[in-house]
């Protein structure tokens, strides 16, 4: 509802008289499933129930779906907020995502149909990819990788990363992936938090047309680091690199000598998976432990079910990054999990034009696509005659993941991408989790543009107010997991005392990812973004979400960032920060006018911004989330804090430019 008057208000008041967040958003629209999705769907209403009767049950059938060398004793042993999946059983990883389907006569089938962004292509069979992740691992035994040793992997988009990755789960040696867009600091960082004695490179990747060096920042990242004993790199742009004797090795040295005969050891359902740090913005990152068993389950399932994969038939897309957790969950683990056939994309999406998404989608009958909100909001921004010009009707269902999607972007991609006809999955989940926790499932539930919906069968997720008592539907405050989950993170690598502080002290017994969410008038969820970001205008709690997602409802505007900052008068301001759609749009004060008039009639005269500034860009994470600390800071006239995990670090200085009073 929306409010008359700043001191009105439908935020629901906590007992110590601190308010939730304020319910101000209303969508009326709906799509059902499509018939036909919905009668062949993998996943029927029933699930639903039967999780509920069963819980462990239902997660024990699921994990019935990889092949267990040893079966497990035990399905859950919980020493809160320990968690053990699957005790006594074993199984290997690599062998579940490869092997199994070539043993199983599926070793023509196409694993990923991988994309250069110069245009080279690579089509690699389940077959093909046994071969080489036995090399691999072959390899990296006789580099004296043991079982339990870290690996870093600092890598391009390429196939060799998957190889790299599947190799180390063979052999039982946690995978480290880190964003090749990192920094050689980070790269530092993270080695060093891991003890990582191995790091898997290429001398460069393509981005936006041009090589990219990576080798140059692993040579920075471990110098005066000799717990590094070996670098093998991978060659891709043929860049001049620096060699180190005795410490570097090249890939097609070292792997492609190796017997394609590689025999795999099981290993135990907890034994650990790999490392991914969170991106951490000002304290140290966190290395979320991901194990083996109750991780693969999961992903294996959630990827089945969310985007009811039929593995014969479709051509499945996560158009993402690998050093992001989506990369691991949905472009490695669960896809190949499945035996599914996959596309993989090294560059950016204008490389070499606009089109180059929709160009692929032809070129291979994409079926299922997942994405980020801030590649929609960028084609959005783009216009939609880009995409128009592209045969996308091998579309059948597309996902989003990384924020919340405003409902205008998820409207835009069902109509643009999917021609009406696909279902949008918004699916919630983070490093943490290890896979997707909140919902729609296509076949079953009406979608609601902007609503993550409900947790999925056997998890059991809520909102709770600051007491962490559920709210009532139309209520507002924080998602919270009451039970635990199969790929649920062990832990922080090294810190367990870090792990219960930050996860499981906001709550007694419950799970907290630290993101605001309401309960809408349905039942159905919405996350709101991250608690940090939340504002206190006049006393209300207001979702920075919220206020995005109306300005985005605006036809001429692409994308926003909304931020609170110190205000005299009201607690916080709100600030906004807007892209405008098209190039060359006018951005006077009779624009930000309408915007902020725009906003009051939406969400109530309350969310109206104090100020709003038209930018080039937005300052973004390798997962495209906004930073919006940076704009806080920018908002309250201060120093800019850290910015080296930001992916273009000249985004800054164009919106200091925009500045009242900048030159
Ligand atoms: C998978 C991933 C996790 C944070 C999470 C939340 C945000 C992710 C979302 C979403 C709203 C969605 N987030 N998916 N917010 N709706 N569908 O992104 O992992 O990089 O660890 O980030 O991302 O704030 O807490 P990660």
């Amino acid at each position: 509802m929306a409010q008359e008057t700043p001191q009105g208000g439908s935020g629901a008041r906590g007992p110590e008289g601190q308010q939730t967040l304020s319910n101000l958003l209303q969508e009326s629209r709906r799509f059902a499933p499509p018939a036909e999705l919905a009668a062949a769907a993998n996943v029927k209403a029933d699930a639903y129930d039967e999780a509920a009767a069963d819980r462990l049950a239902f997660w024990e059938r699921q994990a019935g779906r990889l092949q267990w060398e040893r079966p497990w004793d035990t399905v859950l042993e919980w020493d809160a907020p320990f968690a053990k999946w699957f005790t006594g059983g074993t199984l290997n990883a690599a062998v579940n995502c490869v092997d199994r389907h070539v043993a199983a006569g599926r070793g023509d089938r196409v694993a990923y149909y991988w994309e250069g962004e110069p245009g080279d292509a690579r089509v690699i069979t389940y077959a093909e990819l046994q071969d080489l992740v036995n090399q691999a691992a072959n390899a990296l035994t006789e580099l004296g990788v043991a079982k339990g040793d870290r690996v870093a992997i600092y890598m391009p988009m390429i196939p060799e990363t998957v190889v790299a990755m599947l190799a180390c789960a063979r052999i039982g040696a946690p995978h480290m992936v880190v964003f090749g867009g990192f920094s050689a600091d980070a790269l530092r960082g993270r080695i060093d938090d891991s003890d990582a004695s191995v790091v898997i490179t290429a001398d460069g990747g393509y981005r936006r047309g041009a090589p990219s060096a990576l080798k140059p920042n692993v040579d920075e990242a471990v110098k005066d680091r000799p717990g590094v004993r070996t670098v093998l790199v991978v060659r891709r742009t043929g860049q001049e690199v620096a060699w180190t004797e005795g410490r570097d090795v090249w890939w097609h040295d070292v792997v492609e000598r190796q017997s394609t005969e590689h025999t795999a050891e099981a290993h135990d359902a907890e034994h650990p998976l790999y490392i991914m740090y969170t991106s951490g913005t000002t304290a140290k990152p966190k290395g979320i432990l991901h194990t083996t068993g109750g991780y693969l389950t999961q992903v294996a399932w959630s990827h089945w079910a969310v985007f009811d994969l039929k593995p014969e038939t479709d051509v499945y897309w996560t158009a993402a990054d690998i050093g992001w957790v989506t990369g691991h969950s949905y472009i490695v683990y669960g896809p190949l999990a499945n035996g599914a056939t996959s596309v993989m994309y090294e560059g950016t999406p204008d490389t070499p034009h606009r089109g180059r998404w929709w160009e692929l989608v032809a070129k291979y009958g994409v079926t299922i696509l997942y994405c980020a909100p801030t590649a929609i909001r960028t084609f959005m921004k783009w216009g939609d005659e880009v995409p128009a010009q592209h045969d996308l009707s091998s579309l059948r269902l597309l996902g989003s993941v990384g924020e919340p999607i405003n409902p205008e972007a998820y409207v835009w991609y069902r109509h643009h991408i999917g021609g009406d006809r696909t279902p949008v999955v918004d699916t919630w989940w983070q490093t943490e989790t290890g896979a997707i926790m909140v919902s729609p499932l296509p076949g079953v539930t009406e979608g609601k543009p902007g609503a993550a919906m409900r947790p999925l069968p056997g998890i059991s997720a809520d909102v709770v107010d600051d007491q962490g008592a559920p709210v009532p539907n139309g209520g507002g405050g924080f998602i919270v997991v009451s039970e635990p989950w199969p790929s649920m993170l062990r832990g922080i690598w090294g810190d367990d005392q870090r792990y219960r502080d930050t996860y499981w002290s906001r709550f007694e017994g419950l799970y907290f990812p630290g993101d605001g969410a309401k309960r809408d008038e349905d039942g159905d969820i919405w996350l709101l973004g991250r608690v940090d970001d939340v504002m206190l205008v006049s006393g209300h709690n207001i979702s920075t979400t919220e206020v995005e997602s109306a300005l985005v409802s605006h036809p001429k505007v692409a994308e926003s960032a909304v931020v609170g900052a110190t205000d005299p008068l009201t607690g916080q301001a709100i600030v906004a920060f807007v892209i405008l759609r098209g190039e060359g749009a006018d951005d006077g004060d009779a624009l930000v006018r309408e915007l902020r008039d725009h906003v009051g009639a939406s969400l109530g005269p309350i969310a109206k911004p104090r100020q709003i500034l038209v930018v080039p860009e937005l300052p973004k994470t390798r997962s495209g989330k906004i930073m919006r600390r940076l704009l806080r800071d920018v908002a309250e006239n201060r120093q800019l804090g850290d910015v080296t995990t930001l992916t273009d670090s000249t985004v800054m200085e164009l919106i200091a430019a925009k500045l009242p009073g900048a030159k």
